[in-house]
């Protein structure tokens, strides 16, 4: 096997940035990637044998960690009946039950195979069940790199500080409003669909305020606008119900992924039955994938909701808790200004003296910190995310010892920088 220099040349000569996703590649914390060789639990191993405690988890797919023999054995294990047919299966059925079991607003679900699939198709349904085009999006939330989307979005957009993409005809933004999140907007009469993150999880992490997701709820229901929740990370991460059952709103409609595929390419959309119902075949709005409801990937996401209860998210919440606490504590005593925000199990860290609250502050926060931060943990072991815009995922392999000694490691790390 090379090493991570010698594969990043490589790679960077075969694939853009050498990487087949933006945010993996360390442009905001310079440097380049560790390579990957395999994973367990809560720890990764790079090309060259060096073990990291992995607060990246597939970017919240791997709840259960990774590797996780449950959901190995369900992979492996559906495999061996084929990996794709072109026609429908019964897991399909039992995870779109599963999921409406857990989130009573997915009246009806389709699986699709991204989150980007699931919040392009959610828009294009608002539009067709409204009969109007307009969007409003918040500043700073990702919801995947469909075009109409990508004004002002978080994640790698963020990472890498553009307003959106080239590409992108100023016709397919046209219809697309953007405002700040955590204020309630004004929803006039033409608008389709408000989308948003009920936790923003794509600028760092910034909860949403008090009364903010219920405004939405009523300015959407003024308006005869569709309120879509886009719980790609939230959904089966903050609890079974998502962030909806959290703060007590219903959306129309919800764009779920991440956890539901455990860690193969799933992702769904679900909602109210009279709009799911103009999908086609059945309605005239069209979407399609050949590889959608994928045997593999339903095995997988069967065997990580049967995994998950009560009990283990109140674990996973406990622990993330204590972790942001620690690392509150360890960080400040070195001297320096941080925020560690924490909604349920997740958590995000801005270097900044003042609470972040939406994009403006989310940016406004110390980047370059958080790079030298960034080096100071991976160097000690510790893999963080590789951007300051992206939050952290304690799994529920990370024992209470290695939360420990993460923060052990950010107070050495927190002095060496400060
Ligand atoms: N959207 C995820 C980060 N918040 C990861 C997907 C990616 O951009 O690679």
């Amino acid at each position: 096997m090379g090493d991570n220099s010698e594969l990043f040349k490589r790679a960077s000569e075969v694939i853009p940035g050498g990487v087949d996703s933006p945010v993996r590649a360390f442009g905001s914390v310079g440097g380049h990637p560790y390579f990957v060789a395999r994973a367990e639990g809560c720890y990764v191993w790079d090309v060259e044998g060096r073990r990291y405690v992995d607060y990246v988890q597939s970017w919240g797919a791997s709840i259960l960690g990774h590797a996780d023999r449950r959901v190995i054995e369900a992979v492996r294990s559906a495999a061996g009946d084929g990996t794709s047919y072109g026609a429908p299966t019964e897991r399909e059925v039992l995870l779109a039950e599963a999921i409406r079991e857990r989130v009573p607003s997915c009246q009806k679900v389709r699986l699709v195979n991204s989150g980007t699939e699931a919040t392009m198709t959610a828009v294009r349904l608002a539009r067709g069940a409204t009969g109007r085009d307009r969007v409003i999006k918040f500043a700073g939330c990702y919801h995947g790199h469909a075009d109409a989307l990508l004004a002002a979005g978080g994640s790698g957009i963020a990472t890498l500080g553009l307003p959106g993409s080239a590409g992108v005809p100023a016709s397919a933004v046209a219809d697309t409003v953007v405002v700040p999140y955590n204020v309630v907007p004004d929803v006039a009469e033409d608008v389709a669909c408000v989308i948003v993150e009920p936790v923003a999880a794509n600028m760092g992490l910034v909860p949403p305020a008090p009364g903010f997701l219920e405004g939405l709820r009523d300015a959407c229901d003024q308006a005869g606008a569709l309120l879509i929740f886009d719980e790609v990370i939230t959904g089966f991460r903050v609890g079974s119900g998502g962030a909806q059952a959290m703060f007590g709103v219903r959306p129309d409609l919800s764009c779920l992924g991440k956890v539901i595929g455990g860690g193969l390419p799933l992702a769904a959309f679900g909602g109210r039955a009279d709009v799911m119902d103009l999908l086609a075949p059945d309605g005239p709005v069209y979407q399609a994938g050949t590889l959608s409801g994928n045997p593999l990937a339903t095995a997988a996401g069967l065997a990580v909701l049967a995994a998950l209860d009560d009990g283990a998210y109140r674990m996973l919440a406990g622990r993330a808790e204590e972790l942001g606490a620690w690392l509150t504590d360890v960080i400040t005593e070195a001297g320096l200004a941080v925020q560690v925000p924490v909604v349920g199990p997740l958590l995000g860290v801005f270097f900044s003296e003042a609470p972040v609250t939406d994009y403006d502050s989310a940016k406004a926060a110390d980047g370059d910190r958080y790079a030298r931060f960034f080096h100071q943990m991976l160097d000690r072991g510790i893999a963080l995310p590789p951007s300051p815009f992206e939050a952290l995922f304690p799994s529920l392999a990370h024992p209470k010892d290695e939360l420990e000694r993460t923060a052990d490691l950010a107070a050495a790390a927190a002095r060496a920088i400060a």
